[in-house]
Protein backbone atom coordinates (compact mmCIF):
# COMPACT_ATOMS: atom_id res chain seq x y z
CA UNK A 1 0.00 0.00 0.00
CA UNK A 2 1.44 3.62 -0.76
CA UNK A 3 3.33 5.07 2.15
CA UNK A 4 1.05 8.53 2.01
CA UNK A 5 -1.68 6.79 4.17
CA UNK A 6 0.45 7.28 7.25
CA UNK A 7 1.48 4.69 10.07
CA UNK A 8 -1.55 4.18 12.03
CA UNK A 9 -3.74 4.07 9.11
CA UNK A 10 -1.18 1.71 8.00
CA UNK A 11 -1.71 -0.72 11.10
CA UNK A 12 -5.47 -0.60 10.57
CA UNK A 13 -4.65 -1.78 7.52
CA UNK A 14 -2.34 -4.76 8.41
CA UNK A 15 -4.82 -5.57 11.59
CA UNK A 16 -7.72 -5.66 8.91
CA UNK A 17 -5.25 -8.59 6.51
CA UNK A 18 -4.84 -10.45 9.62
CA UNK A 19 -8.70 -10.31 10.48
CA UNK A 20 -10.37 -14.00 10.71
CA UNK A 21 -14.10 -12.62 10.97
CA UNK A 22 -16.13 -10.64 9.28
CA UNK A 23 -16.88 -8.41 12.83
CA UNK A 24 -13.21 -8.36 13.10
CA UNK A 25 -12.62 -7.38 9.40
CA UNK A 26 -15.22 -4.41 9.85
CA UNK A 27 -13.95 -3.37 12.62
CA UNK A 28 -10.69 -2.76 11.20
CA UNK A 29 -11.66 -1.31 7.60
CA UNK A 30 -13.94 1.18 9.57
CA UNK A 31 -10.33 2.06 11.37
CA UNK A 32 -8.69 2.38 8.91
CA UNK A 33 -10.95 4.62 6.78
CA UNK A 34 -11.20 6.92 9.70
CA UNK A 35 -7.16 7.44 9.70
CA UNK A 36 -6.52 7.59 6.29
CA UNK A 37 -6.12 11.32 4.74
CA UNK A 38 -8.20 12.16 2.42
CA UNK A 39 -6.78 13.72 -0.46
CA UNK A 40 -6.03 12.98 -4.27
CA UNK A 41 -3.27 10.20 -3.13
CA UNK A 42 -5.36 8.33 -1.29
CA UNK A 43 -8.60 8.71 -2.90
CA UNK A 44 -8.45 5.46 -4.86
CA UNK A 45 -7.81 3.47 -1.73
CA UNK A 46 -10.79 4.78 0.39
CA UNK A 47 -13.06 4.01 -2.30
CA UNK A 48 -12.17 0.42 -2.70
CA UNK A 49 -11.62 0.14 1.23
CA UNK A 50 -15.60 1.31 1.22
CA UNK A 51 -16.97 -0.76 -1.29
CA UNK A 52 -15.01 -3.85 0.89
CA UNK A 53 -16.60 -2.59 3.76
CA UNK A 54 -19.59 -2.48 2.25
CA UNK A 55 -19.44 -5.76 1.15
CA UNK A 56 -18.47 -7.15 4.30
CA UNK A 57 -21.64 -5.23 6.19
CA UNK A 58 -23.47 -7.18 3.18
CA UNK A 59 -22.04 -10.45 4.34
CA UNK A 60 -22.57 -10.02 7.50
CA UNK A 61 -26.35 -8.53 7.18
CA UNK A 62 -26.87 -12.06 4.87
CA UNK A 63 -25.61 -14.41 7.92
CA UNK A 64 -27.63 -12.39 10.31
CA UNK A 65 -30.71 -13.60 8.38
CA UNK A 66 -29.70 -16.98 7.47
CA UNK A 67 -29.11 -17.70 11.28
CA UNK A 68 -32.42 -16.41 12.57
CA UNK A 69 -33.94 -18.13 9.35
CA UNK A 70 -32.17 -21.16 11.01
CA UNK A 71 -33.55 -20.89 14.60
CA UNK A 72 -37.17 -20.26 13.30
CA UNK A 73 -36.93 -23.45 11.47
CA UNK A 74 -39.49 -25.61 13.88
CA UNK A 75 -37.85 -28.68 14.74
CA UNK A 76 -40.56 -31.99 14.83
CA UNK A 77 -38.83 -32.74 18.45
CA UNK A 78 -40.13 -29.43 19.61
CA UNK A 79 -43.76 -29.69 20.19
CA UNK A 80 -46.22 -26.58 21.44
CA UNK A 81 -48.36 -27.56 24.48
CA UNK A 82 -51.78 -27.46 24.41
CA UNK A 83 -53.11 -28.59 27.89
CA UNK A 84 -51.08 -30.75 30.10
CA UNK A 85 -48.34 -32.39 28.73
CA UNK A 86 -47.42 -36.03 29.05
CA UNK A 87 -44.66 -37.62 27.11
CA UNK A 88 -44.21 -41.62 26.77
CA UNK A 89 -40.74 -42.62 26.60
CA UNK A 90 -38.88 -46.32 26.90
CA UNK A 91 -35.81 -47.59 26.38
CA UNK A 92 -34.50 -48.22 22.20
CA UNK A 93 -35.90 -52.06 21.25
CA UNK A 94 -37.54 -54.33 18.78
CA UNK A 95 -39.64 -54.95 18.49
CA UNK A 96 -40.87 -51.80 20.66
CA UNK A 97 -41.89 -51.50 24.11
CA UNK A 98 -45.53 -50.69 22.68
CA UNK A 99 -45.62 -46.26 23.25
CA UNK A 100 -47.14 -45.56 19.61
CA UNK A 101 -50.14 -48.61 21.13
CA UNK A 102 -50.41 -46.39 24.64
CA UNK A 103 -50.90 -43.15 22.23
CA UNK A 104 -53.45 -44.80 20.09
CA UNK A 105 -55.41 -46.15 23.17
CA UNK A 106 -55.49 -43.25 24.61
CA UNK A 107 -56.23 -40.99 21.69
CA UNK A 108 -57.01 -42.94 18.84
CA UNK A 109 -54.22 -41.49 17.14
CA UNK A 110 -51.49 -43.04 15.10
CA UNK A 111 -53.32 -46.15 14.53
CA UNK A 112 -51.33 -46.37 11.16
CA UNK A 113 -48.11 -46.30 12.80
CA UNK A 114 -47.97 -49.01 14.91
CA UNK A 115 -45.68 -51.55 14.55
CA UNK A 116 -43.28 -49.23 12.67
CA UNK A 117 -40.13 -47.91 14.33
CA UNK A 118 -41.36 -43.92 15.65
CA UNK A 119 -38.63 -41.56 14.21
CA UNK A 120 -40.62 -38.38 14.91
CA UNK A 121 -42.65 -37.52 17.75
CA UNK A 122 -46.45 -38.30 17.37
CA UNK A 123 -48.94 -36.07 19.45
CA UNK A 124 -52.69 -37.02 20.45
CA UNK A 125 -55.07 -35.59 22.60
CA UNK A 126 -56.68 -37.30 25.76
CA UNK A 127 -59.60 -35.59 27.32
CA UNK A 128 -61.16 -36.77 30.70
CA UNK A 129 -63.72 -34.78 32.65
CA UNK A 130 -63.34 -31.88 30.00
CA UNK A 131 -59.33 -31.98 30.73
CA UNK A 132 -57.08 -31.98 27.88
CA UNK A 133 -54.10 -34.04 27.82
CA UNK A 134 -51.68 -33.77 24.92
CA UNK A 135 -50.21 -37.33 24.77
CA UNK A 136 -46.17 -37.18 22.64
CA UNK A 137 -45.43 -40.93 21.89
CA UNK A 138 -41.28 -40.08 21.75
CA UNK A 139 -38.87 -41.82 19.40
CA UNK A 140 -37.38 -44.48 21.85
CA UNK A 141 -34.25 -43.47 23.83
CA UNK A 142 -30.95 -44.97 23.05
CA UNK A 143 -27.90 -45.66 25.22
CA UNK A 144 -25.84 -42.02 25.12
CA UNK A 145 -28.96 -40.18 24.34
CA UNK A 146 -27.62 -37.74 26.65
CA UNK A 147 -24.62 -36.74 24.51
CA UNK A 148 -27.19 -36.63 21.64
CA UNK A 149 -27.09 -40.40 19.94
CA UNK A 150 -30.45 -40.97 18.34
CA UNK A 151 -31.62 -37.22 18.42
CA UNK A 152 -31.00 -37.15 22.19
CA UNK A 153 -30.80 -33.80 22.64
CA UNK A 154 -33.96 -32.79 20.68
CA UNK A 155 -36.06 -35.76 22.44
CA UNK A 156 -34.27 -35.17 25.79
CA UNK A 157 -35.24 -30.96 25.44
CA UNK A 158 -38.73 -31.66 25.05
CA UNK A 159 -39.11 -33.96 28.17
CA UNK A 160 -37.44 -30.87 30.61
CA UNK A 161 -40.51 -28.75 29.16
CA UNK A 162 -43.05 -31.45 30.17
CA UNK A 163 -45.44 -31.85 32.47
CA UNK A 164 -44.95 -35.52 33.32
CA UNK A 165 -43.05 -38.53 31.54
CA UNK A 166 -44.33 -41.95 31.29
CA UNK A 167 -41.75 -44.48 31.54
CA UNK A 168 -42.96 -47.15 29.36
CA UNK A 169 -41.50 -50.36 30.60
CA UNK A 170 -42.45 -53.78 28.22
CA UNK A 171 -43.22 -56.67 31.20
CA UNK A 172 -41.94 -59.17 28.29
CA UNK A 173 -38.19 -58.28 28.75
CA UNK A 174 -35.99 -57.59 31.50
CA UNK A 175 -37.73 -54.55 33.44
CA UNK A 176 -34.02 -53.64 35.09
CA UNK A 177 -32.05 -53.16 31.87
CA UNK A 178 -35.06 -50.77 30.41
CA UNK A 179 -35.15 -49.08 33.88
CA UNK A 180 -31.76 -48.51 34.29
CA UNK A 181 -30.68 -47.44 30.53
CA UNK A 182 -33.53 -44.68 30.89
CA UNK A 183 -32.61 -43.44 34.31
CA UNK A 184 -29.16 -43.29 33.77
CA UNK A 185 -29.47 -41.22 30.79
CA UNK A 186 -31.99 -38.49 32.36
CA UNK A 187 -29.48 -38.80 34.97
CA UNK A 188 -26.70 -37.48 32.46
CA UNK A 189 -29.29 -34.76 30.90
CA UNK A 190 -29.64 -33.28 34.50
CA UNK A 191 -33.67 -34.67 34.91
CA UNK A 192 -34.10 -35.41 38.82
CA UNK A 193 -37.04 -37.83 38.27
CA UNK A 194 -40.03 -37.69 41.48
CA UNK A 195 -37.51 -35.73 44.02
CA UNK A 196 -38.73 -31.95 45.03
CA UNK A 197 -36.52 -28.79 44.06
CA UNK A 198 -34.15 -29.17 47.01
CA UNK A 199 -34.91 -26.48 49.95
CA UNK A 200 -32.38 -24.17 49.10
CA UNK A 201 -32.10 -20.72 46.81
CA UNK A 202 -28.50 -19.08 45.71
CA UNK A 203 -29.25 -16.04 44.67
CA UNK A 204 -25.96 -13.74 43.28
CA UNK A 205 -25.81 -10.66 45.23
CA UNK A 206 -24.19 -6.93 45.22
CA UNK A 207 -22.50 -8.00 48.42
CA UNK A 208 -18.71 -8.81 48.37
CA UNK A 209 -19.64 -12.61 50.55
CA UNK A 210 -21.54 -15.52 50.49
CA UNK A 211 -23.88 -15.21 52.97
CA UNK A 212 -26.32 -18.19 53.79
CA UNK A 213 -29.23 -18.04 55.73
CA UNK A 214 -31.13 -21.21 57.80
CA UNK A 215 -34.19 -19.33 57.49
CA UNK A 216 -37.07 -22.43 59.10
CA UNK A 217 -36.60 -24.88 62.15
CA UNK A 218 -35.69 -27.65 60.05
CA UNK A 219 -33.06 -26.18 57.85
CA UNK A 220 -31.43 -25.34 61.00
CA UNK A 221 -31.43 -29.41 61.97
CA UNK A 222 -29.30 -30.24 59.24
CA UNK A 223 -26.03 -31.67 60.92
CA UNK A 224 -22.67 -29.49 61.78
CA UNK A 225 -24.35 -26.32 60.46
CA UNK A 226 -21.31 -24.26 60.70
CA UNK A 227 -19.34 -26.96 58.82
CA UNK A 228 -22.32 -26.74 56.29
CA UNK A 229 -21.72 -22.98 56.05
CA UNK A 230 -18.66 -23.46 54.80
CA UNK A 231 -18.95 -26.27 52.68
CA UNK A 232 -21.62 -24.30 50.44
CA UNK A 233 -19.28 -21.39 50.75
CA UNK A 234 -16.70 -23.63 49.10
CA UNK A 235 -18.72 -25.30 46.74
CA UNK A 236 -20.68 -22.01 45.48
CA UNK A 237 -17.61 -20.32 45.06
CA UNK A 238 -16.16 -23.29 43.48
CA UNK A 239 -19.33 -22.95 40.58
CA UNK A 240 -18.05 -19.51 39.83
CA UNK A 241 -20.29 -17.05 42.14
CA UNK A 242 -18.34 -14.82 44.60
CA UNK A 243 -21.59 -13.07 46.20
CA UNK A 244 -24.12 -14.67 47.09
CA UNK A 245 -27.57 -14.85 49.31
CA UNK A 246 -28.02 -18.42 50.47
CA UNK A 247 -31.18 -19.74 51.70
CA UNK A 248 -31.99 -22.64 53.15
CA UNK A 249 -35.12 -23.87 54.02
CA UNK A 250 -35.19 -27.77 54.76
CA UNK A 251 -32.58 -30.44 55.06
CA UNK A 252 -29.97 -30.48 52.29
CA UNK A 253 -27.13 -32.52 50.91
CA UNK A 254 -24.12 -31.42 48.89
CA UNK A 255 -25.21 -32.91 45.90
CA UNK A 256 -28.49 -30.52 46.30
CA UNK A 257 -25.85 -27.31 46.52
CA UNK A 258 -24.45 -28.32 43.17
CA UNK A 259 -27.92 -28.59 41.60
CA UNK A 260 -29.29 -25.57 42.63
CA UNK A 261 -26.03 -23.95 41.17
CA UNK A 262 -26.55 -25.49 37.40
CA UNK A 263 -29.34 -24.16 36.14
CA UNK A 264 -29.84 -27.03 33.31
CA UNK A 265 -31.44 -29.42 36.92
CA UNK A 266 -34.87 -29.74 36.05
CA UNK A 267 -37.29 -32.13 38.25
CA UNK A 268 -39.60 -33.49 36.55
CA UNK A 269 -42.55 -36.05 37.83
CA UNK A 270 -43.04 -39.35 35.74
CA UNK A 271 -44.88 -42.50 36.20
CA UNK A 272 -44.08 -46.32 34.92
CA UNK A 273 -46.09 -47.68 32.41
CA UNK A 274 -45.67 -51.70 32.21
CA UNK A 275 -46.57 -52.50 28.80
CA UNK A 276 -47.81 -55.58 27.09
CA UNK A 277 -49.89 -56.79 30.09
CA UNK A 278 -51.83 -59.30 28.19
CA UNK A 279 -48.34 -62.12 27.63
CA UNK A 280 -47.72 -64.45 29.88
CA UNK A 281 -45.80 -64.73 32.77
CA UNK A 282 -45.92 -60.51 32.86
CA UNK A 283 -48.68 -60.54 36.37
CA UNK A 284 -45.00 -61.61 37.73
CA UNK A 285 -42.95 -58.92 36.46
CA UNK A 286 -45.59 -56.53 36.90
CA UNK A 287 -45.15 -57.34 40.58
CA UNK A 288 -41.62 -57.26 40.52
CA UNK A 289 -41.44 -54.42 38.72
CA UNK A 290 -43.71 -52.70 41.66
CA UNK A 291 -41.23 -54.15 44.42
CA UNK A 292 -38.09 -52.81 43.15
CA UNK A 293 -38.98 -49.38 41.77
CA UNK A 294 -42.75 -47.75 44.28
CA UNK A 295 -40.08 -46.06 46.34
CA UNK A 296 -38.93 -44.28 43.49
CA UNK A 297 -42.20 -44.36 41.16
CA UNK A 298 -45.45 -44.05 43.49
CA UNK A 299 -48.07 -44.78 40.76
CA UNK A 300 -46.73 -47.84 38.48
CA UNK A 301 -49.58 -49.19 36.50
CA UNK A 302 -50.46 -52.39 34.01
CA UNK A 303 -51.66 -51.99 30.58
CA UNK A 304 -52.37 -53.88 27.59
CA UNK A 305 -53.47 -52.47 24.32
CA UNK A 306 -54.51 -55.47 23.44
CA UNK A 307 -56.57 -56.91 26.52
CA UNK A 308 -57.64 -54.79 29.44
CA UNK A 309 -56.42 -51.42 28.13
CA UNK A 310 -55.51 -48.69 30.38
CA UNK A 311 -57.74 -47.59 33.68
CA UNK A 312 -60.95 -46.12 32.91
CA UNK A 313 -60.36 -43.13 35.10
CA UNK A 314 -56.43 -42.55 34.36
CA UNK A 315 -56.90 -39.05 33.75
CA UNK A 316 -58.02 -38.40 37.61
CA UNK A 317 -55.07 -40.58 38.59
CA UNK A 318 -52.68 -38.37 36.79
CA UNK A 319 -54.36 -35.31 37.95
CA UNK A 320 -54.00 -36.20 41.48
CA UNK A 321 -50.76 -37.47 41.06
CA UNK A 322 -49.59 -34.08 39.58
CA UNK A 323 -51.19 -32.62 42.83
CA UNK A 324 -53.48 -30.65 40.71
CA UNK A 325 -57.53 -29.32 40.59
CA UNK A 326 -59.56 -28.37 38.39
CA UNK A 327 -61.80 -25.53 39.23
CA UNK A 328 -64.10 -23.78 36.98
CA UNK A 329 -65.31 -20.45 36.05
CA UNK A 330 -68.44 -18.36 35.82
CA UNK A 331 -69.55 -15.35 33.93
CA UNK A 332 -72.97 -13.92 34.03
CA UNK A 333 -74.07 -17.06 35.25
CA UNK A 334 -72.80 -19.15 32.79
CA UNK A 335 -70.22 -21.83 34.02
CA UNK A 336 -67.51 -22.39 31.67
CA UNK A 337 -67.29 -25.80 30.15
CA UNK A 338 -63.53 -26.46 30.41
CA UNK A 339 -61.55 -26.71 33.76
CA UNK A 340 -58.91 -24.33 35.03
CA UNK A 341 -56.26 -26.45 36.47
CA UNK A 342 -54.70 -25.48 39.65
CA UNK A 343 -51.72 -26.73 41.78
CA UNK A 344 -52.42 -27.90 45.30
CA UNK A 345 -49.36 -26.80 46.61
CA UNK A 346 -49.22 -23.97 47.99
CA UNK A 347 -53.14 -24.16 48.38
CA UNK A 348 -54.45 -22.26 45.28
CA UNK A 349 -56.58 -19.19 46.04
CA UNK A 350 -58.76 -16.60 43.97
CA UNK A 351 -55.35 -14.41 43.51
CA UNK A 352 -54.35 -17.47 41.17
CA UNK A 353 -57.34 -17.62 39.11
CA UNK A 354 -57.56 -14.21 38.61
CA UNK A 355 -53.94 -14.00 37.59
CA UNK A 356 -54.58 -17.33 35.27
CA UNK A 357 -56.96 -15.86 33.22
CA UNK A 358 -56.02 -11.99 32.71
CA UNK A 359 -53.82 -9.72 34.60
CA UNK A 360 -56.37 -7.34 34.10
CA UNK A 361 -58.90 -9.58 36.67
CA UNK A 362 -55.79 -8.87 39.38
CA UNK A 363 -55.24 -5.64 38.57
CA UNK A 364 -58.68 -4.53 38.76
CA UNK A 365 -60.34 -7.00 41.45
CA UNK A 366 -62.72 -6.14 43.47
CA UNK A 367 -64.90 -9.46 44.63
CA UNK A 368 -65.15 -12.77 42.79
CA UNK A 369 -68.25 -14.98 44.04
CA UNK A 370 -67.30 -18.62 44.94
CA UNK A 371 -70.24 -21.67 44.40
CA UNK A 372 -69.15 -24.49 46.60
CA UNK A 373 -71.74 -27.40 46.41
CA UNK A 374 -71.18 -29.33 48.98
CA UNK A 375 -70.48 -26.41 51.72
CA UNK A 376 -73.15 -25.35 53.90
CA UNK A 377 -73.16 -21.93 53.16
CA UNK A 378 -72.87 -22.49 49.12
CA UNK A 379 -72.69 -19.18 47.64
CA UNK A 380 -69.84 -16.84 48.80
CA UNK A 381 -68.36 -13.28 48.26
CA UNK A 382 -64.82 -13.67 48.92
CA UNK A 383 -61.23 -11.56 48.14
CA UNK A 384 -58.22 -12.59 46.63
CA UNK A 385 -57.40 -14.59 49.21
CA UNK A 386 -59.84 -17.00 49.56
CA UNK A 387 -58.52 -20.57 49.44
CA UNK A 388 -60.41 -22.63 46.81
CA UNK A 389 -61.10 -26.30 46.43
CA UNK A 390 -61.53 -29.31 43.94
CA UNK A 391 -64.96 -28.19 41.66
CA UNK A 392 -65.19 -24.32 43.03
CA UNK A 393 -67.01 -22.37 40.76
CA UNK A 394 -65.30 -19.21 40.48
CA UNK A 395 -67.02 -15.66 39.31
CA UNK A 396 -64.59 -12.26 39.26
CA UNK A 397 -65.82 -8.98 39.69
CA UNK A 398 -63.48 -6.13 38.93
CA UNK A 399 -63.55 -2.40 39.60
N1 LIG B 1 -49.29 -58.50 22.99
C1 LIG B 1 -49.15 -57.18 22.95
N2 LIG B 1 -48.45 -56.62 21.96
C2 LIG B 1 -48.33 -55.27 21.94
C3 LIG B 1 -48.93 -54.44 22.92
N3 LIG B 1 -48.63 -53.17 22.66
C4 LIG B 1 -47.87 -53.19 21.55
N4 LIG B 1 -47.70 -54.45 21.10
C5 LIG B 1 -46.96 -54.85 19.92
O1 LIG B 1 -45.59 -54.49 20.06
C6 LIG B 1 -45.08 -54.01 18.83
C7 LIG B 1 -44.51 -52.59 19.01
O2 LIG B 1 -45.57 -51.73 19.34
P1 LIG B 1 -45.45 -50.14 19.16
O3 LIG B 1 -46.65 -49.55 19.80
O4 LIG B 1 -45.22 -49.81 17.74
O5 LIG B 1 -44.14 -49.86 20.00
P2 LIG B 1 -43.31 -48.53 20.13
O6 LIG B 1 -42.88 -48.39 21.54
O7 LIG B 1 -44.09 -47.40 19.58
O8 LIG B 1 -42.06 -48.85 19.20
P3 LIG B 1 -40.96 -47.83 18.60
O9 LIG B 1 -41.70 -46.70 17.96
O10 LIG B 1 -40.24 -48.68 17.60
O11 LIG B 1 -40.09 -47.42 19.72
C8 LIG B 1 -46.23 -54.06 17.83
O12 LIG B 1 -46.13 -55.23 17.09
C9 LIG B 1 -47.45 -54.08 18.71
O13 LIG B 1 -48.55 -54.72 18.10
C10 LIG B 1 -49.71 -55.09 23.95
O14 LIG B 1 -50.28 -54.49 24.85
N5 LIG B 1 -49.78 -56.45 23.90
MG1 LIG C 1 -43.68 -46.19 18.06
Amino acid sequence: MSSNIGAEAQAAYNKYLDASSIEEKIKCLEEFLSLVPKHKATEKIVALNKSRLAKLRRDQDSEKARVKSISKMVSPFSIKKEGLQIILISDYHTPGVGKTSLLNLLTGAAKEKIGKFTAIPEIGIYEYDKIRYQIVDMPSIMEGASIGIGNGKEIISQLRASDMLCFCVDLSRDYKEQMDLLLSELSKSHLRINVPPPPITIEKSGSNKIQVFYLTSESKDNKNIEELTERIREITHAGGIRNAVVRVFGKITLDNIVDTLNSSVVYKKAIILGTKGDLSLTENTFHNLKESYSNKFPLIIGTSARKNGIPNNFGEVILNYLKKIKVYTMNKSIVAEKPLILDIDPIPTVRDVAIKIHHKFFESFDYAIVIRKDDQQQKKKVGLDYELKENDIIELHIK
